[in-house]
């Protein structure tokens, strides 16, 4: 569809395009619309753009991540489609493995998802669900896990998730940086490092700050990353309060 670029609702609109083209390509899964329009009504809410809170929960995120031994991001259909150049850039800068990790599996998509990535960055290391490894927990298929990747992983970076799978992370001693602009959801509740935002917005500001402090020392770092989710989160809810 040719969406005019004068069009008051025209990044929201190619947002959508995006995820439409990711259902076509067979990234995205058709429950990923429905759980784009769940966050797209936060975000009109939130005022469509990244706020303090998320600004403070991804400055927090950054230095995690560059603190990690491991850090992996954990991809499904929607990121896959929206900020798959983002995924790979962080990827590299970090640097941080990528595991494609999805809800509503299928060996297809999977594949799909892995070849996306891989035109995009050939030398990239692309983990799956594979049989590997369960993590105890989550009945979905989102408990398989890679045993190079998110098993071994002392950092994951899941945006947009489904609910308890960030619980169970965190039981296995990981680090959990969640993107999900629910801030009343599991996922939200559960992660050490919410950022609530869009994640077309956190991943480029993440990249942003990953460069502006990757060269500071670790001690710097640790500071950095000290975070009160469940504080900014309240941040989070009292501006939604706040405009309602
Ligand atoms: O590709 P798959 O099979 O792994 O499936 C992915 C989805 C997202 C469909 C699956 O994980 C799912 O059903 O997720 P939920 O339970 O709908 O949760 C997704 C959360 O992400 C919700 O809290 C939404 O508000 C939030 N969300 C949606 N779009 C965005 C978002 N948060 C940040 N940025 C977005 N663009």
């Amino acid at each position: 569809m040719n969406i005019p670029e004068g069009h008051p609702r025209y990044r929201s609109l190619m947002i959508r395009e995006a995820l439409v083209r990711g259902l076509d390509e067979g990234l995205v899964g058709r429950a990923g619309l429905i759980a784009h329009g769940r966050g797209e009504a936060f975000d009109y809410m939130f005022g469509e753009k990244t706020n303090d809170f998320a600004m403070d929960a991804i400055i927090a995120s950054a230095a995690s991540l560059l603190l990690a031994r491991h850090p992996v991001i954990s991809v499904n259909g929607n990121v896959a489609a929206l900020v798959r150049k983002e995924t790979v850039t962080l990827s590299r800068l970090i640097p941080a493995d990528i595991e494609v990790n999805l809800f509503y599996w299928t060996k297809d998509r999977e594949q799909n998802i892995v070849r996306a990535f891989k035109k995009e960055c050939p030398e990239c290391i692309i983990h799956t669900q594979g049989n590997e490894k369960m993590i105890p927990g989550p009945t979905s298929e989102r408990s398989r896990v890679s045993l190079e990747g998110i098993l071994d992983a002392d950092v994951v970076l899941v945006p947009l998730e489904d609910g308890d799978r960030v619980e169970y992370l965190s039981a296995c001693n990981k680090r959990t940086i969640a993107v999900d602009l629910n801030p009343f959801s599991r996922t939200a509740k559960n992660a050490d490092i919410t950022i609530v935002d869009n994640v077309v917005r956190a991943f480029p500001a993440l990249i942003e700050e990953v460069e502006k402090i990757r060269e500071m020392s670790r001690a710097q770092l640790r500071e950095l990353s000290k975070f009160d989710n469940r504080l900014n989160l309240e941040r989070a809810i009292g501006l939604l309060k706040g405009r309602i």
